[in-house]
């Protein structure tokens, strides 16, 4: 038994792609957040060993066994000086999975250990997961938020789904703990749930996602918040609505919590996901808002449209025309790096710092929802500057 010699050229291949530097890209500016020119992971990051049989007499032809179809989606940490990303990893076969990627850089280097995340398998009827949110509890854990799909088997329609909000704690990455999935006892399905970094009034506070239906939030009325005693058998009764949906917005058809929030002087702020139905099919956009410190769930600042919306290449892929958040680091410093991924596809990432966001969630003009109101909006912009330049 040896190793086939493909598996080296493969490699060094590889190797090229892992240790290619990142670079800002110059070619875009909007002064709230620049773009990195690389995506941080592709499929092509994802390790040979996960996809080929390396053994020439098994695999003479070295064939691909395990195909993987992208990477995407992340929970982001910093531990010890190190960055992590929990990718949302999905194989040729559609099933998502979780797998750790670690770098000395936020930006560049993120090389996936040799084994996928092996979640403890709790859940018989559990068929797909995918979309961790990585939280740092006041608690000491590292919790993992995430999406746990099953079969609905009470519908007739082979594509019938069901969406729960799974949760795992971890101190180290490595040994997973697994609870029991969070019950919302008034919204019969959730996706998009991150746990809130502090105890509020002394419970776990959860931001929810009420949905009726797999696809469809149907009378859920934007993102959620609710409150549990106890982690270890998570129930929530009642969700109250924090930043909603909105007609004829970036919201209108759904929205949902991103990145665990990040605490600044002036409130938590937010980085999330909406959706607008277009001819084209959905088209999912990054935005921002912000909470009172003293009520994560109140909404005291909106900008209004996209934060990060899908630009050049990033429009294309396996479900195109979205950009999806659910993981960013923020430095000692203040600089914050936010992994996006475009198009299901890949992941990237922006750089940012607290002060270029709150000057943003606090200074960009909210949504004044009709066209009428919107060019008075942007009329006072271009009064303005004309009477500075024109002084
Ligand atoms: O395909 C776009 C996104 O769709 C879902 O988000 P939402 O629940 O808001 O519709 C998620 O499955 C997400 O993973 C995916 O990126």
């Amino acid at each position: 038994m040896g190793i086939h010699k493909k598996y080296y050229e493969l490699a060094e291949e590889q190797e090229k792609l892992l240790s290619r530097k990142n670079e800002i890209d110059e070619n875009f500016y909007n002064g709230i957040y620049e773009r990195y020119r690389y995506p941080v992971l592709t499929r092509e990051h994802a390790p040979v060993i996960w996809q080929y049989d390396l053994d020439e007499d098994a695999n003479p032809y070295f064939e691909k066994r395990l195909g993987i179809n992208a990477t995407f989606n992340s929970g982001a940490l910093e531990l010890n000086g190190k960055y992590y990303l929990v990718a949302r990893v999905e194989g040729d076969d559609r099933k998502s999975f979780f797998a750790v990627a670690e770098s000395d850089s936020p930006v560049d280097g993120f090389r996936f250990w040799d084994y996928p995340v092996q979640l403890p398998d709790t859940c018989p009827e559990e068929t797909n997961v995918y979309d961790m949110r990585l939280t740092k509890h006041e608690d000491g854990y590292i919790y993992g938020v995430f999406c746990s799909e099953s079969k609905d088997t009470e519908s007739p329609d082979l594509s019938a789904a069901v969406a729960a909000a799974g949760i795992v704690r971890t101190k180290d990455l490595k040994t997973w703990e697994r609870l029991p999935n969070l019950r919302t006892l008034h919204s019969p399905q959730q996706r998009n749930v991150v746990l809130h970094p502090e105890f509020v009034n002394g419970k776990y506070a959860f931001y929810t996602r009420p949905m009726d239906d797999f696809i469809d939030t149907g009378s859920g009325g934007g993102i959620g918040f609710g409150l549990c005693d106890d982690v270890t058998n998570a129930v929530i009764d009642e969700e109250i609505i924090t930043s909603k949906r909105k007609y004829h917005t970036v919201t209108e058809v759904k929205n949902g919590a991103g990145a665990v929030p990040i605490k600044t002087d002036l409130g938590w702020i937010h980085i999330a996901h909406g959706v607008r139905n277009t001819a084209a099919g959905l088209r999912y956009v990054i935005y921002a808002f912000a909470t009172a410190l003293d009520d994560p769930a109140r909404v005291i600042a909106e900008p209004s449209g996209l934060l990060i919306g899908p630009r050049g290449e990033e429009r294309v892929g396996d479900v195109s025309n979205v950009t999806f958040t659910n993981g960013a680091i923020t430095l000692p410093d203040g600089t914050v790096y936010i992994y996006y991924a475009s198009s299901d596809t890949r992941l990237h990432v922006a750089r940012t710092s607290i002060e270029r966001l709150k000057d943003y969630v606090f200074h960009a003009p909210e949504d004044p929802l009709r066209s009428a109101d919107c060019v008075a909006q942007r009329c006072e912009l271009v009064r303005k500057n004309l009477e500075l330049l024109n002084r």
